[in-house]
């Protein structure tokens, strides 16, 4: 199957985002999506939780499923691959993971074949010149992200935005940089065709 990582700092709107794009996943490009997150009470979308082969799911929307991230990653999507077999899982790692961590975990996937697409890093418009100052360290591992998605910009002015946007581009001149509004939907669909295309050539 293949693999998408949603990292960034806590609160910055991973999951708003995954949702958001994991609707148009399954809509738009008929794909079955799973997404794999720490907490699947945070998913607000009330369902039935089921227990599918040892694993904790919830059905989100038709084609999609929502799975509980066990302790050991590996074990978790090998688990998603061989019983839901979605076309693409989408991993939310916790707020606190070093998405360099994460890759090195996925990359020792050795009886099932997980086809990375490109690692996000979500900042969040908002609280990013602040974070940098708090926890330049933290903030750095945007430098790791193949795609940098800056969210939250209907909560920023246009003066803002910019001066976030070249930060982030100080930090990581190789990344495409995409602003958004992953609770307006702006810039989602952008975000999604992109990611098809790259995937195209995974
Ligand atoms: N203004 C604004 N708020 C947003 C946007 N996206 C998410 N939020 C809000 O930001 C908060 C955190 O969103 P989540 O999607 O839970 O963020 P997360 O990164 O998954 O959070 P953790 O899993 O706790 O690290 C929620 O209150 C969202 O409604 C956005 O585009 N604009
Ligand atoms: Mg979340």
């Amino acid at each position: 199957m293949k693999l998408l990582v949603v990292s960034g700092f806590f609160g910055c709107g991973k999951t708003t985002f995954i949702i958001q794009s994991a609707k148009r996943l399954v809509k738009d490009y008929r794909l079955k999506v799973a997404i794999v997150v720490n907490d699947i009470g945070e998913i607000g979308i009330d369902d039935k939780v089921i227990r599918s082969y040892g694993l904790k799911v919830k059905e989100l929307f038709g084609g999609c499923v929502c799975c509980q991230l066990g302790d050991d990653l590996l074990k978790t999507l090998r688990t998603v691959d061989k019983r839901i077999k979605p076309d693409i899982a989408i991993l939310e790692p916790s707020g606190a993971a070093d998405p360099s961590q994460t890759l090195s975990v996925v990359s020792h996937a050795k009886d099932f074949t997980l086809r990375m697409l490109p690692l996000i890093v979500m900042v969040d418009a908002t609280q990013f010149k602040l974070l940098m100052e708090e926890m330049p360290l933290t903030m750095r591992k945007v430098a790791y992200g193949e795609l940098v998605l800056i969210n939250k910009i209907d909560a920023v002015s246009d003066i803002e935005l910019s001066e976030v946007t070249s930060e982030v581009e100080k930090i990581n001149r190789r990344a495409i940089i995409q602003p958004l509004s992953a609770i307006k939907g702006e810039n989602v669909d952008s975000v999604v065709e992109l990611l098809m295309a790259k995937s195209r050539h995974s």
